[in-house]
């Protein structure tokens, strides 16, 4: 099988409601969705993205300038396309705009390699499970009034979900105290809660608030400092016995060792544009495993399910719908576990319908 062609198709996806967090605000997700064509007729499908659609074009141009890594090759050849790129960009940099590119285009070749040989890809990896435990995320935003967090925490409940993720980085700490207690109290202490502190303290302050919410019983604390401040996280996780989560804002193995190496993490978060794509998040999943650190994946919650069916150390993976419209087929949730499609590839393909009515390029 070779790849013949590489095409991109640029959208913007409307949220259902404004995303924010400490550092985060949109309103919608711009994608370049990544087509690669092949002489077998099987299409290799991916996206990555960027919020409100910002340089969503450097992207595209990024994805397009790698070109000649994919096209006439054989997919199957993950590692030395990877191995190709990596060289490549050297001089522009090995974090960024670039890693992005090297995952868009690595993680459409697995789904080819998935779609050729007619099985999903998690169990090309080597299978261990067949559903994993998703925790809901697209909610319990920093823009929410308590009552709506209460609310949206019961609509979490209702769609089948058993763990939740809010956000913190309220002005006064003891607002965030009370946003966590509002929703622990409306989901009943069986159900998991995890914070996501989105960089917004100090180690002095992510250990102050960190103590005031041990009465709720998080099942993590994520990115409670500057995501850089690896001794400022190992600082707040030896100080806290609440685990720390962290991980979605470094890039590639390199960065995921830098953060074991400090003890940065007691739940490392890959995420899968950032990491470099499925072949990368393999290496980050075992470089993990190594040092006796669970992972959970970030976003990319269909993609991200090869990863959550075969690697071990695995223990959750994010839920967010975003990306939901785009797809014909939708995640199946049972019991608080997502169901890993036995489709080919991936098991998400593109609707062109969808396509279609959120194009913009
Ligand atoms: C997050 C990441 C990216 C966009 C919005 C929110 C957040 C998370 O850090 O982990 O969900
Ligand atoms: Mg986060």
């Amino acid at each position: 099988m070779k790849i013949t062609n590489l095409r991109t198709v640029l959208v913007e996806v409307p949220l259902e409601k404004p995303l924010i967090t400490a550092i985060h605000e949109t309103r919608s997700v711009g994608c370049v969705l990544v087509y690669l064509d092949t002489d077998s007729g099987h299409i290799g499908e991916n996206y990555i993205f960027t919020l409100n659609t910002a340089r969503l074009s450097v992207f595209d141009t990024m994805i397009k300038s790698l070109a000649h890594h994919v096209v006439g090759q054989d997919p199957h050849y993950v590692e030395r396309m990877w191995d190709g790129m990596w060289s490549e960009i050297n001089p522009i940099g090995h974090e960024g705009i670039t890693i992005s590119a090297m995952s868009a285009l690595d993680t459409a070749c697995w789904d080819l390699i998935g779609k050729a040989a007619g099985q999903p890809v998690y169990k090309l990896f080597g299978a261990y499970r067949d559903s994993v435990k998703a925790y809901a995320s697209s909610g319990l935003w920093l823009s929410q009034t308590v009552d709506e967090l209460v609310e949206e925490a019961r609509g979490f409940l209702a769609q089948g979900f058993r763990s939740m993720k809010i956000r913190l980085g309220k002005s006064r700490m003891e607002e965030d105290v009370a946003r966590v207690a509002a929703v622990r109290e409306a989901i009943g202490p069986d159900m998991e809660l995890l914070a996501d502190g989105n960089q917004a303290f100090t180690p002095h302050q992510a250990i102050r608030l960190g103590r005031m919410l041990e009465p709720f019983n998080l099942g993590w604390f994520e990115e409670p400092v500057a995501s850089y401040d690896h001794q400022g996280h190992a600082a707040v996780a030896a100080a806290l016995d609440v685990p720390i989560a962290s991980g979605e804002t470094e890039y590639t193995r390199r960065g995921m060792r830098a953060m074991l190496e400090a003890k940065a993490a007691d739940i490392l978060m890959p995420d899968l544009q950032r990491i470099g794509g499925l072949t990368e998040f393999r290496h980050a999943a075992g470089l993990a495993a190594a040092h006796n650190v669970p992972i959970s994946t970030h976003i990319f919650t269909e993609q991200s399910l090869s990863i959550a069916g075969s690697a071990p150390n695995c223990i959750s993976v994010e839920h967010v719908s975003w990306f939901s419209p785009l797809y014909r087929e939708k995640m199946e949730i049972v019991d608080g576990k997502i169901i890993i499609p036995q489709r080919p590839g991936l098991g998400f393909s593109f609707d062109a319908d969808a396509v279609d009515r959120y194009r913009i390029l």
